[in-house]
């Protein structure tokens, strides 16, 4: 490429219109990022027309939590000393510059991150694969606390432009609602991958009205009409719907979810059209599409749809089509969690998709009721019963594949979330363990790390292969390597201390363990359990002084949906027992609590690299995979958990004396449960008792809510919906306790500890989402690389 610098300062210049020594990081963020997407132009339209006439894959979720995209591409492009060199010339620094990037926040949580992880994968792999989602003004809401309580703020991420979407005015599409028309506009994002020249794409689809302005009603003095009717257009793309702890059927989400699916399809079924010719009876054999959980579910019906009324195909031809092109992925087995619709809804704002859904849960009906099914069981599993509109039980009839993220996961949806599906179409059933992209989170984020690994395996082939890190096995009782490894650790923290002080002015300890519990703030994740410890320890340092205690920062990220009452109470209560312990003068080099507020992709990329545990440690068979115990694993932090969800392969890869297990078993609380009792574990256990009272005892103030009240009453008793302690804390407290305490005293044997951390290093391989991705499309998918 012609001088880079060069490129740099005209894109700053027509960015800013000043001289490039006077333009702000963030126009030198945006025009670098502008030089990443000139250079890869050729290389992106090629591969977009080598893969419109190939078998493709397409990935359907309503949500992808990119986090930042320059230092990514850069490094995928190989740019990053040039770049550095660069803005080095006009007097800025490059990490400066990198750090005025938005996060694109446009989900919530781990299946937003898998769907990016995943497109990352696919990229490197040159595999066809094209992501759909939604363009939301608005991602996942800014977090702060207030007086120790979540407030919500508006994240406009994309408000001063965003160079890595490009607008393709001229692939519109029309998507229809019986109350609505409106035009849906692709904003394409290129997605590079490492060590290869392919460039994947992530269309970002949003909603405007037909014509910007209706004249008519300006003219005929309907001014505000118009302006209304424009607005509920927009309002359609306008923000993302944070996941609640119980479902929630709002109006607005499933326009959303009908608006990209429809837009999609539309596109996949005209480039059909195109490579392929009018004749849409081969259409499953050049495309199949992933729904990422149910919210793009609605693609079954409007795919239907378009081949009955827009291309003339018979139901049948249609059924064969359309039941060979979805794969549907479950992430959840919380029943409460299950997306159903009311009727009426549907009816309101699709009519016809209304009418195709009901023939499509008649056809249900009958096909199990010649198949000698009962009539009990027929209502249960029908699309369509008492009034509502269930989009798991529709993907499981239409999908070839049904999957779920980790194999204890699978094995429970298939014993009992999905079990009557299960009986009846096994074979549909398979198991695609959760990955993430070893680009983004060790090559990228620990660059310390990443050298070392280099180093030692004398090449950086393990950034696309990490299996290749168990050849590494080698050193693992090489001291030097060790006393290396625990050095770049030490450094990450102090990286990371600087980072928090400067965002949150709290300096922690580098010397302490690092100890870390980072995801969505769930009663089922068990953060609470996390704090009871924390205060337990603590009354125990003040009941003793002397206590030898390893020196710990309890390191929390966690965002509340708005409406879980009970999940803020957690948020605040957390806050509490930080403003107690770090402002107590006999706990300082001892215990500090740091609360990272609003945490999110980038905040991960700083806290993970520079954390020594782990903490995944949600009440067995909730959790259906979890992700970030990957990120930690292969960053060298030693996982604290319950044999839940992906924990159990992580065991399983790195041995039990390599990580800390503790807690009941999924097969063991069914029983457990039968004689369990929340108070007289609370009134047994030592210290239990006192570290849940704060809530009530004055210790601490959540300012007159009640919410302490709540929190601690909902532990204790039964409120007649739910039995008291629904997700088992009190029952794992003295377990938890005991192996938090064990690991905290092993901590201290150096050489010991950095074992344990480079053996969780060097066997993350098959957490790899490039092995998740490969499993996809050998057995899924049945998609071929196509290189450019
Ligand atoms: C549904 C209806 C209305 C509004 C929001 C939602 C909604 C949105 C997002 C429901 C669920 C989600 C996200 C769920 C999620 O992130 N699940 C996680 O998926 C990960 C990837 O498979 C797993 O690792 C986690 O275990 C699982 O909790």
């Amino acid at each position: 490429m012609s001088n880079l610098s060069d490129l740099v300062g005209s894109h700053v210049r027509a960015e800013s219109g000043r001289i490039p020594q006077s333009s702000t990081e963030t126009e030198f963020w945006s025009g670098l990022s502008r030089v990443v997407v000139d250079n890869i132009a050729d290389a992106w339209q090629r591969t977009t027309e080598a893969y419109a006439s190939t078998r493709q894959q397409h990935y359907f979720s309503a949500e992808f939590l990119m986090g930042r995209a320059l230092l990514n591409n850069l490094l995928n492009t190989g740019l990053v000393d040039e770049a550095s060199d660069a803005v080095a010339r006009y007097g800025k620094n490059l990490s400066d510059v990198l750090e005025a990037e938005h996060d694109a926040a446009l989900g919530n949580g781990g299946l937003g991150r898998l769907a990016a992880c995943f497109l990352d994968s696919c990229a490197t792999q040159n595999l066809p694969v094209t992501g759909y989602g939604i363009l939301y003004r608005y991602g996942l809401f800014k977090q702060t606390f207030e007086s120790g309580f979540q407030d919500e703020h508006p994240d406009p991420w994309m408000e001063e432009g965003y160079p890595f979407v490009v607008r393709r005015e001229e692939l519109a599409k029309i998507v229809t609602f019986d109350d609505l028309v409106v035009r849906a506009v692709p904003y394409d994002m290129p997605i590079t991958g490492y060590g290869t020249d392919n460039v994947g794409t992530l269309r970002l689809w949003h909603s405007e009205p037909m014509r910007e302005f209706d004249y008519d009603a300006f003219n005929s003095q309907r001014f505000t009409d118009a302006i209304v009717e424009r607005e509920r257009v927009h309002d359609l793309c306008r923000v993302l719907y944070p996941n609640d702890s119980t479902y929630e059927g709002k109006v607005l989400r499933v326009r959303q979810q009908y608006f990209f699916v429809s837009a999609s399809l539309q596109t996949m079924i005209d480039t059909y059209i195109e490579n392929h010719g009018d004749d849409l009876r081969d259409f499953h054999k050049y495309n199949s599409i992933q729904l990422n959980d149910t919210h793009p579910v609605l693609a079954i019906p409007e795919l239907m749809r378009l081949l009955l009324d827009e291309h003339n195909m018979s139901w049948d031809d249609a059924w064969n089509v359309v039941s060979h092109t979805f794969a549907y992925t479950n992430h959840t087995v919380l029943a409460e969690a299950l997306e159903t619709w009311e009727y009426s809804i549907f009816d309101r704002l699709f009519g016809r998709v209304l009418e195709i859904t009901r023939e499509i849960d008649r056809r249900f009906r009958e096909e199990l009721a010649d198949a000698g099914y009962d009539q009990g069981k027929i209502d249960y599993m029908a699309p369509i019963s008492n009034g509502r509109i269930h989009m798991a039980w529709i993907a499981c009839y239409a999908a070839y594949s049904i999957n779920g993220v980790a194999a204890l996961h699978t094995e429970i949806i298939k014993r009992e979330t999905l079990k009557d599906w299960h009986d009846i179409w096994p074979e549909r059933f398979n198991n695609k363990t959760n990955g993430v992209t070893p680009r983004r989170w060790l090559n990228q984020c620990n660059p310390r790390l990443s050298a070392l690994l280099t180093r030692l395996s004398g090449s950086d082939a393990w950034v696309t292969d990490l299996d290749k890190l168990a050849e590494l096995e080698r050193f693992a009782d090489d001291e030097k390597v060790l006393r290396e490894l625990l050095e770049i650790k030490h450094e990450n923290k102090r990286e990371f201390a600087t980072w928090l002080e400067h965002r949150q002015g709290i300096a922690v300890n580098p010397d302490a363990i690092f100890d870390t519990q980072i995801k969505r703030l769930h009663e089922y994740k068990r953060q609470m359990l996390n704090a009871l410890y924390i205060l337990d320890l603590y009354y125990r340092i003040k009941d003793n002084p002397e206590l030898d205690v390893t020196p710990r920062v309890f390191i929390f990220g966690a965002k509340a949906a708005p409406g879980y009452v009970r999940a803020k109470a957690i948020i605040k209560f957390i806050n509490s027992i930080a403003e107690l312990i770090n402002n107590d003068p006999e706990m300082e080099g001892r215990l500090q609590v740091a609360f990272v507020e609003n945490y999110n992709v980038t905040p991960a990329e700083h806290i993970i690299p520079a954390s020594d545990i782990s903490e995944q440690i949600s009440t067995a068979g909730k959790e259906a995979s979890g992700t970030s115990n990957m990120k930690f694993m292969m960053n060298g932090a030693l996982t604290l958990g319950t044999m839940d969800g992906a924990n159990v392969e992580i065991v399983d890869a790195v041995g039990n004396d390599n990580a800390y297990i503790f807690g009941a078993l999924e097969e063991e609380l069914p029983q457990l449960r039968q004689t369990y009792s929340p108070r007289g574990t609370y009134e047994t256990v030592p210290g239990l008792k006192r570290a849940l009272d704060s809530l009530i005892d004055g210790t601490f103030d959540d300012g007159g809510s009640g919410l302490f009240h709540d929190l601690h009453f909902s532990l204790l008793e039964s409120n007649g919906y739910e039995p008291a302690d629904v997700y088992y804390v009190l029952g794992d407290f003295a377990d938890y306790r005991e192996t938090r305490d064990r690991m905290a005293a092993d901590y201290r044997d150096e050489l010991a500890w950095a074992k344990k951390c480079f053996l969780n290093i060097i066997r993350s391989g098959r957490f790899s989402s490039d092995r998740t991705i490969r499993d996809y499309a050998n057995e899924v998918w049945k998609l071929d690389a196509t290189k450019i």
